[in-house]
């Protein structure tokens, strides 16, 4: 458990004397520059955010982790915190050697300890710690396509916390808020973790939480890494410093926790409550569907609402955190006041608001009532989330050589042009091989370096308002799934898979290109000695055999048109 509520927290790091020795000591190490997640997870690590580890986790504590929220000594510790690193910087790395972990400007913040190098059953930590092997779980996919395959255990000494340029008056460290507290002689305080922006039921419910816990409250944002497609942290922390003088100043606080959530549901909570237990608190709300990940592949929610409050009930006292279990709360027409939705009087009006529904509201520009928002909030969201047909949006045609891509994103492009309103680029497969990628060739690794790039810079098209249409084969399921991520951060992505089949691509050879494959003069040719890996849900498909250029661009203009993307 950790110390209690007032008395400072270990952390890792050493004098700043100590620390310019080492750091000059450390420039002949091998050094791996750090993943925004694993600098997330680092900055925990070393402020004691994550006490009572000591570094990431070793073979026989990631085991322990996975199979029963255990360390190898058998503390509790429900998230693994892996260092993952490539197959390639593995290979250099043995066990007994010290390593720099240099952020993305290559200052080095910690010299890792390796006492561990293992390869990791990924299947078995998905199912292990979230529950299923399935990549519509955000940190599955993530475990999957994003971690590198290697991990790398020991001890970390920290030389300096991660700098952070935005919010830094808010951003506490756990000694800090222990500090504070001790100071305002704070002996109860309530913690409230969300990702998302505060709406009127998130501060009624806070409210009750204080009142029912006789506490002080803490609204205790996460601004690290939360789920994909959320709210960003910017407009978040903007939201909720307009918010904050309707709480009372003299027992309520607002800091910022630089985690990087998992989505992991009950273990998630669970993590939450020590997290915040080392930050000092004394009491953890947890309401319904705690750091839920959304729908599986199948539809269903991977967790139950309750499951959370379940688990973070059944170990708080060996954590040493009060748990101030919430449900949902609901708006009540007639009393207009929220309650709990198991408290809300017989026969009355309920009303609510979901997430979906107020993104498709901010979308559409329509109406976010006084009883669901603050003003202030909903202006600051209508900011940077003005109505979709004045947002960027890609609209990414894949499909095999051949099948028309990017004679059917031409007609497209001009279509958009003679609409108007913003600006649109074509990133077409053979233009971008000639400027963005004239040195890659059409290995597995290098087609998913060139849909990479595609999407990165149709990412930045989409973010700052443009419309982005991107015409590469793009094979790989994996591939394309990453850069809707990527793009579905700033706006819509919409998937036209241009479905002509490979004999009539091979019937067209307007390049030749299927001949030569044939005879083998080309290589891992898509179609022939190459997969294709046939998109399964894409926004839209079109069909190209008997039916003209014009008309598949027009099926495009009408599903953006029908999203509302675009005014017709
Ligand atoms: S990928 O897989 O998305 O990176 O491919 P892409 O960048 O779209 O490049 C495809 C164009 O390159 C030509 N070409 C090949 N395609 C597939 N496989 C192999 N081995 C190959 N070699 C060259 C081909 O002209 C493709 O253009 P399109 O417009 O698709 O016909």
């Amino acid at each position: 458990m950790a110390p209690s509520n007032h008395a400072p927290i270990p952390e890792l790091y050493v004098s700043s004397d100590s620390a310019q020795k080492l750091k000059a000591d450390a420039g002949n190490l091998p050094s791996w520059d750090l993943t925004p997640r694993q600098i997330c997870d680092l900055e925990l690590l070393m402020n004691g955010g994550f006490h009572p580890l000591k570094g990431f986790l070793t073979e026989a504590d990631y085991d322990g982790v996975v199979a029963s929220m255990r360390l190898a000594d058998g503390r509790l510790w429900p998230m693994p915190v892996n260092l993952d690193v490539s197959e390639k910087f593995a290979e250099g790395i043995e066990p007994g050697q010290d390593i720099a972990l240099r952020d993305q400007e290559g200052v080095i913040l910690a010299v890792l300890s390796v006492t561990d190098k293992w390869t990791p059953d990924k299947s078995r930590e998905a199912k292990g710690v979230f529950g299923a092997d399935d990549v519509a779980h955000p940190a599955v996919n993530y475990l999957h396509n994003t971690a590198g395959p290697v991990y790398l255990g020991g001890p970390v000494t920290g030389l300096q916390p991660p700098v952070h340029y935005d919010f830094k008056a808010r951003r506490d460290t756990p000694n800090e808020l222990r500090a504070y507290f001790r100071k305002l002689n704070w002996t109860r305080v309530v913690a409230f973790q969300t990702r998302n922006p505060l709406h009127r039921a998130h501060q009624e419910l806070t409210f009750r939480a204080a009142k029912e816990a006789q506490a002080n409250l803490l609204i205790h944002p996460t601004v690290g890494m939360t789920k994909p497609g959320d709210v960003d942290h910017f407009t978040r922390v903007r939201c909720y410093e307009a918010v904050l003088d309707k709480y009372p100043a003299a027992t309520t606080h607002l800091s910022l926790l630089g985690l990087a959530m998992r989505m992991g549901g009950p273990r998630e909570a669970l993590w939450h409550s020590m997290i915040r237990k080392n930050h000092g608190l004394t009491h953890f709300i947890v309401g319904r569907d705690h750091a839920g990940p959304g729908k599986n592949s199948q539809g269903k929610d991977f967790y139950g609402p309750y499951d959370a409050q379940e688990l973070v009930k059944k170990h708080a006292a060996e954590v040493g955190i009060e748990v101030v279990p919430f449900k949902q709360m609901v708006y009540v027409q007639e009393k207009a006041q929220y309650f709990p939705v198991d408290e809300v009087p017989e026969g009355s009006t309920v009303l609510d608001i979901s997430g979906t529904e107020l993104r498709r509201r901010l979308r559409e520009g329509l109406d976010i009532p006084d009883w669901f928002s603050f003003p202030e909030v909903v202006q600051e969201l209508r900011r940077t989330s003005p109505p979709r047909a004045r947002q960027g949006f890609t609209v990414f045609f894949t499909g095999l050589s051949g099948s028309g891509k990017s004679t059917i994103a031409n007609a497209l492009m001009v279509k958009l042009m003679e609409l108007g309103g913003r600006p649109t680029t074509l990133l077409d497969g053979d233009v971008v091989r000639k400027h963005l990628s004239s040195e890659l060739g059409f290995s597995k690794e290098h087609r998913d370096i060139n849909i990479k790039r595609i999407g990165y810079v149709a990412s930045e098209i989409t973010k700052n308002g443009g419309i982005a249409i991107c015409a590469p084969i793009a094979p790989y399921t994996a591939t394309r799934r990453a850069v809707r991520e990527m793009i579905e951060a700033y706006g819509a992505f919409v998937e036209v898979h241009v479905a002509t089949a490979i004999e009539e691509c091979e019937r067209r050879d307007r390049k030749g290109l299927y001949k030569l494959a044939r005879e083998g003069k080309i290589k891992e040719f898509t179609g022939i000695s190459d997969p294709y890996e046939v998109p399964e849900n894409p926004e839209l498909r079109v069909e190209t055999e008997n039916v003209d250029v014009d008309n598949c661009a027009h099926q495009v203009i009408l599903k953006l048109e029908q999203m509302g993307l675009i005014r017709a």
